[in-house]
């Protein structure tokens, strides 16, 4: 206790002191962070594919997989392992150090479709690629299964804050979120977790989710940071665009925050100008997806990026945290 306040409330407090500090100072003592870290101009180019698309249970009013809203999405099966691992053939050539495989699903069910899952990730670890999945919520021994077959991180986003994220899922609870990181955790996989701004969310509620963040012990060694990307359909379509330069203000505090994180600027990355992106690499964003696609929604194109990057002076790197132990 300091000042009356509890502990928890008092780190709040500290946290908003941090976010709320002049933009100017945030920026530059997160870009000092940065450097005495991380090689300076370094970005890991990432890819992401959707394995399994559309159709999902799961109510997120910000997603267009969500079989709750008429969003347009063309509902897939699980993809063949052979197409996936030609999408990471494709990808490393392409320059890719990291490949991301996501499913719209609630949760991971044991059965023929996990197995297929783990022998798409055990392929792709072949390729000598850093491999994340994000496959929804799973239990300890799926987690323990995903690293035994090669996989590095596993990716899954508290979103928002707690007090926020019942305004925008009703399906699942934090708590069922923050359960799933843990079994993550637990079997020894790397944790890549993060969220959506401009959800509608006040000041308050992103100082509370960089406090979940920071409170997940260890600290995630992958942060993901998406800027809502508005879908026709689902719920937060009318959303209004957020302030570009408070997505900075959360890529600074993080930085400092979270020194050893990765911290990737994800989803929504087209509709932010060269100078916001900009901000967001100078204040400790240092990777990207590569590729005209995210999931299901288009994403900058290759060339784009590679004059962005070279206007900026900045270079595509290796990954930074080799991948885990795949014995
Ligand atoms: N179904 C799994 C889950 O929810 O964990 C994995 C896939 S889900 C699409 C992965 C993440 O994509 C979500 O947690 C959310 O952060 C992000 N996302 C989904 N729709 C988005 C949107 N419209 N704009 C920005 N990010 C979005
Ligand atoms: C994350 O935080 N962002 C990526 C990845 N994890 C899987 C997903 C972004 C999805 C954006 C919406 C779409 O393309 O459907
Ligand atoms: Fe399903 Fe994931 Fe989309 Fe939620 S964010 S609707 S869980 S695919």
């Amino acid at each position: 206790m300091r000042g009356g306040l509890s502990l928890h409330s008092m780190q709040l407090q500290e946290i908003s002191e941090l976010y709320h500090s002049p933009l100017i100072e945030l920026v530059r003592r997160a870009a000092k962070v940065h450097v005495e870290r991380f090689p300076a101009g370094g970005i890991q180019p990432s890819t992401l594919l959707s394995i399994k698309t559309g159709g999902c249970p799961e109510d997120c009013s910000y997603c267009p997989q969500s079989a709750h809203y008429k969003t347009g999405v063309t509902k897939t099966g699980l993809m063949e392992v052979d197409e996936v691992l030609k999408a990471a053939k494709v990808a490393k050539a392409d320059g890719a150090t990291r490949f991301c495989m996501g499913a719209a699903w609630r949760e991971i069910r044991d059965g023929s479709e996990f197995d297929q899952v783990l022998d798409m990730v055990s392929e792709v670890a072949k390729l000598d690629l850093e491999v994340c999945c994000t496959l929804g919520l799973l239990s300890k021994n799926q987690a323990a299964r995903l690293k035994q077959a090669g996989l590095d991180f596993y990716n899954h986003n508290l979103d928002t804050s707690r007090a926020y994220y019942e305004k925008v899922v009703q399906t699942r609870t934090y708590a069922d979120r923050l359960d799933t990181i843990a079994n993550v955790r637990a079997a020894g996989l790397a944790v890549c977790t993060g969220g959506i701004l401009g959800l509608g969310e006040s000041h308050d509620d992103r100082i509370a989710f960089i406090s979940e963040l920071i409170h997940l012990q260890p600290i995630p060694e992958s942060i993901t940071i998406n800027t809502l990307v508005p879908f026709a359909g689902t719920p937060l379509a009318g959303q209004v665009a957020m302030d570009p330069l408070d997505v900075v203000r959360v890529v600074a505090s993080l930085r400092i925050l979270c020194p050893e994180s990765m911290i990737r600027l994800s989803a929504g990355r087209m509709a932010l100008s060269t100078e916001s992106q900009f901000l967001c690499f100078l204040s400790g964003a240092n990777s990207i997806f590569l590729g005209e696609k995210l999931l299901t929604s288009p994403n900058a194109k290759r060339h784009d990026d590679e004059v962005l990057l070279d206007k900026l002076g900045m270079q595509f790197q290796a990954a930074v945290h080799e991948p885990h132990d795949r014995a």
